[in-house]
């Protein structure tokens, strides 16, 4: 599998007014399917007010920006045709302050006012997230709600059993439009208040049991869905999930792999690199797998995090040759810039794909301003496409040779060590075993290889006999 993390509203416009839609991504399905990307996570598409989609005003409806649901129909009916299949980003630990249920809520009907946390006289109403020192009670209407991602997204209450109910009905309702399966935002904060205290606490315990119940019911009326959580977290946390979701963001993995490049630290990258993914060096079979990946929307993008072209293009060489799922944030193909604040300016990595390289015209979204990609920057669809050593190629390039291997995703790693600058990995199955060699100095190294079993060498590296060298 092949994950491309998808913005629609930032991908292909179909009907001119500037914001990209589901007729678009239809469009657009082949030059997906020509890079060779076989599965999509589809950001949310729910109604909401914010231009991120993750503050839900009604679950069950699409934001008619994008479409209409037999659009959506069609767009994943097109999709499936391809093989293309499409995994619906479902933000369910909050709702948008707007939304109908929270409304309601406010006005004390039932059962909506249960659906919420409100403060009572225990709360210290002045206290902050643990990251970004952001407040995490509101006022409103005199009253005060807990909402840990801001103002605008009031938490629900799952210690109210007949909220699972509704949110089984959620689920139920995307799997009958088609969609694959989930990526589930925020898995580790759907109990993260102390409800004796009113005090912030992740109760991981508590949502383990939410997701098994969740997963259960999700997997009776489609048994292959796929499942993918976000649990943003040290590995100490994500390691208590294990086992839970099929596919787990492995955030301390995208980290590492930047890291160890800014750093040109092959041992560094050496000594973390078991350390975060475990189960890969391991005999025994692997439980969640590895959902890999460099960015994504709340993240500076690869490029202006590691300041060049070739440190990012770097980059992608070891995602898609690491065993586990690799994900591509969409712009990545094209070395897309975006540097963000923090979590609160997504915005600025959210910029329109460029089709072509004066940076309007027909199908391009004009949502918002270029600030980090101009026009005429060679990041367009159309440059990247028509040189042969563009990103674009490269990531072609090593997509095949990941689909002509594509035991990898599977694999293990028996061998990783590094020679100075040097780092050799044997990634192995029952069947097949290749041995990669990453670069991590930024000239062009000479090394001498005896192995005889199939060999891939990352970019930067001459090598003494005629082996695959990609790109
Ligand atoms: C998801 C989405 C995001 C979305 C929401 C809310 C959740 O991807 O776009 O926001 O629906 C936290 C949450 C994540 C959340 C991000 C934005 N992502 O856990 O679920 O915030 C620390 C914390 C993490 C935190 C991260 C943020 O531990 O919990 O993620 O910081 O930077 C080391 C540490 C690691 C630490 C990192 C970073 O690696 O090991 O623990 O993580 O450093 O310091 C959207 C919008 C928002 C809006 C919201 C309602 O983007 O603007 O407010 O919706």
């Amino acid at each position: 599998m092949i994950f491309y993390e998808l913005y629609l509203r930032s991908f292909y416009d179909s009907n001119g007014d500037g914001i990209g839609d589901f007729k678009g991504l239809e469009k657009k399905l082949d030059y997906l399917q020509n890079i060779g990307i076989d599965s999509i996570w589809l950001l949310p598409i729910m109604k909401s007010p914010a231009f991120h989609g993750y503050t839900i005003t009604d679950f069950y409806k699409t934001n008619s920006l994008y479409g209409n649901i037999d659009e959506l129909k069609q767009l994943l009916n097109e999709a499936h045709k391809r093989n293309i299949k499409i995994v619906l980003d479902l933000p369910i630990n909050h709702v948008s302050v707007s939304s109908e249920w929270f409304q309601k809520a406010l006005n004390d009907e039932k059962p909506y006012k249960n659906w919420f946390i409100w403060s009572n006289n225990k709360t210290n109403t002045d206290e902050r997230r643990h990251w970004g020192n952001d407040k995490i009670w509101h006022k409103i209407n005199d009253k005060y709600f807990y909402g840990l991602f801001g103002p605008g997204s009031p938490d629900l209450n799952f210690e109210n059993k007949e909220l699972w109910d509704e949110i089984k009905k959620i689920f139920k309702h995307w799997l009958n439009i088609g969609f694959d399966g989930f990526r589930l935002d925020a898995a580790k904060h759907i109990f993260d208040y102390d409800k004796k205290n009113m005090k912030f606490k992740y109760q991981h315990d508590k949502n383990i049991k939410f997701w098994i119940e969740m997963l259960e019911y999700i997997k009776s009326i489609k048994k292959d869905a796929i499942i993918i959580s976000e649990v943003w977290d040290e590995k100490e946390i994500v390691k208590k999930y294990d086992g839970i979701f099929e596919i787990g963001f492995n955030f301390p993995l995208s980290y590492i792999i930047k890291d160890s490049i800014k750093l040109n630290d092959a041992e560094k990258f050496v000594k973390d690199l078991k350390e975060v993914m475990p189960a890969y060096f391991k005999k025994k079979p692997i439980k969640t797998k590895s959902g890999n990946f460099l960015t994504n929307h709340d993240m500076t993008r690869l490029r202006s995090e590691l300041k060049s072209i070739k440190k990012s293009n770097f980059a992608l060489n070891i995602l898609l040759t690491l065993p586990g799922i690799p994900f591509i944030y969409y712009g990545e193909e094209l070395s897309m810039k975006g540097k963000l604040k923090n979590v609160n300016f997504t915005e600025d990595g959210e910029e329109p794909i460029q089709w072509s390289e004066i940076g309007f015209g027909p199908g391009q979204t004009e949502w918002k301003g270029y600030k980090f990609n101009t026009p005429y920057s060679k990041i367009s669809v159309e440059e990247q496409h028509k040189n042969p050593k563009s990103t674009l190629n490269r990531v072609k390039k090593l997509i095949k040779f990941r689909k002509e291997n594509s035991w990898i995703e599977n694999s293990k790693i028996n061998i990783l060590e590094n020679d100075k600058n040097m780092v050799k990995l044997s990634i192995n199955n029952e069947i097949n075993s290749i041995i990669i060699h990453y670069n991590f100095k930024s000239s062009k190294t000479k090394i001498n290889i005896n192995e005889d079993k199939i060999l891939y060498y990352s970019d930067n590296v001459k090598c003494t006999e005629n082996k695959t060298e990609i790109p």
